[in-house]
This record gives structure tokens, C-alpha cells and sequence, in this order.
């Protein structure tokens, strides 16, 4: 494809060197709308709305929601140099499972919980003792189409991971630019606060997903001890 469509070589060498290696290093595991991988491709090109759309790339995702022991969700504000969603503030960790041995095991998501591991690390500094892959439970995945800023977006099936655990969190620069604990009442005024544009303040469209159909019944789960009832693995919600 020439590149001025497929990439634009200006625009990719002003992006931030961290943010172009991983581009090109990670490769992100592709999956049919049933979660069946059908192939593998780089982060970058899964990443380019019109791969997505020309090409109808899908790929497979994680999404963490961690709880301290307070019941408070920690979330983060996505680094300025973060090439989709700059800025915006979002659930714990996102990435990819990754085209390895150890991130495509299927049984009980556990690639999905190796890569969780791997990028609450590299993102917040939280130690691998710290989130046990066993401590993780998969609730459920969900299937969505989001553009970024008109070049870059997201097309993923995304594991929904939750884990209750206390953790030392130390940001890391490149990824993150803050973190909060919010409890139930607190994310709701952030929610209003979002919905009225105060305060510069933007959430990412995967967590208003998962905000606006399933985390507060979940997290009464939390609170009550009772998350495996509501873990659904079998369906994939289109959303
Ligand atoms: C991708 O997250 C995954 C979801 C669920 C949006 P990301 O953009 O933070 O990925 P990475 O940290 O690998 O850049
Ligand atoms: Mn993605």
C-alpha cells in the first residue's frame, strides 16, 4: 500500500520513541468475533483505523480493575505521549495478551492474566508478588469499535480482569501521569464531571463501556465477596 495511506512516516517519526518501539515490537494476537485467533499483527497496524476498517482487524485486549482492600478502584490517567487516548482517564491497566506461548493459553484467560501481570508492572510499577495470576477473576469479555483521533483507534475483545489486592503503585512516566483510588461516589462525580467537560477531564471509551453496563452490579460483587457469581466467560458482548 503506498504510504501516505498506510503510514505516514512525518507523522510516525514525531511520535514518542517509547510509544513507536512498542508499535513495532508488540504483536497483537488477531481473533475472528467468536475470540478465535485467526493471526497476528503489529500493535501499529492493529492500531490504524483504516486497517481496521479495510481489513476488518480485530484483536484481543485486557482490561484490569484493581481494588484495594477498601473496596477503591484505582485508576490512571493516560501519559500525554500515549498514542491512542492521550490523556484520558481510564480503569487500572489495558494492553494486549501478546502473539507468545505464555499470553495465548486460553484455558481460564490465563494469557490474558500472564499480560495483566507483565503491563501492571511496566505501567504502575506493581510488583508481580503483588498480583498473583491466580489472585485475577475474568468477568466477562466484550467486543468494541473506537477511533481515536481519526487516524489511530481501537477494534478489540477484551478480557475484563478484576483483582482485590493492596499494592505498592510507583507510575511510570511513559505511560502514566496519574493515578487515583476512587470509591462508588467518587467515580460517579467523575462521571458527571466527564459528561459536563469540567475540568478538561475525559474518560476512555472501553471504560465508559464497561462503566455504563456492568461495574457497579460488579462492584457490589466486590464489596459482598461474591464476584464469581457474577463472571460470565461464554458470552462475548457486542457493545
Ligand atoms: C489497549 O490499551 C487495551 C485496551 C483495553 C484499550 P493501551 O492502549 O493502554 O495499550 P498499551 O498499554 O499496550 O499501549
Ligand atoms: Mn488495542
Amino acid at each position: 500500500a503506498p504510504p501516505s495511506t498506510m503510514g505516514d512516516a512525518a507523522a510516525d517519526s514525531a511520535m514518542d520513541a517509547v510509544q513507536r518501539r512498542l508499535m513495532f515490537e508488540d504483536e497483537c494476537i488477531l481473533v475472528d468475533e467468536n475470540d478465535r485467533v485467526v493471526g497476528h499483527d503489529s500493535k501499529y497496524n492493529c492500531h490504524l483505523m483504516e486497517k481496521i476498517e479495510s481489513e476488518n482487524l480485530l484483536h484481543r485486549a485486557f482490561s484490569v480493575f484493581l481494588f484495594n482492600s477498601k473496596y477503591e478502584l484505582l485508576l490512571q490517567q493516560r501519559s500525554a505521549t500515549k498514542v491512542t487516548f492521550p490523556l484520558v482517564w481510564t480503569n487500572t491497566c489495558c494492553s494486549h495478551p501478546l502473539y507468545r506461548d505464555s499470553e495465548l493459553i486460553e484455558e481460564k484467560a490465563l494469557g490474558a492474566r500472564n499480560a495483566a501481570q507483565r503491563k501492571l508492572f511496566d505501567e504502575l510499577g506493581i510488583p508481580a508478588e503483588d498480583v498473583p495470576v491466580d489472585q485475577f477473576t475474568p468477568l466477562g469479555r466484550i467486543l468494541y469499535k473506537a477511533p481515536s483521533d481519526g487516524k489511530w483507534g481501537e477494534h478489540e475483545l477484551d478480557y475484563l480482569l478484576f483483582i482485590i489486592r493492596d499494592v505498592s503503585v510507583h507510575p511510570n512516566p511513559d505511560e502514566v501521569v496519574d493515578v487515583k483510588y476512587v470509591n462508588q461516589q467518587q467515580l460517579k462525580e467523575l462521571l458527571r464531571k466527564a459528561d459536563a467537560g469540567e475540568e478538561g477531564i475525559k474518560l476512555s471509551p472501553w471504560f465508559r463501556l464497561v462503566v455504563d453496563n456492568f461495574l457497579f452490579k460488579w462492584w457490589d460483587h466486590v464489596e459482598k465477596g461474591t464476584l464469581e457469581e457474577a463472571a460470565d466467560m461464554k458470552t462475548i458482548h457486542k457493545l
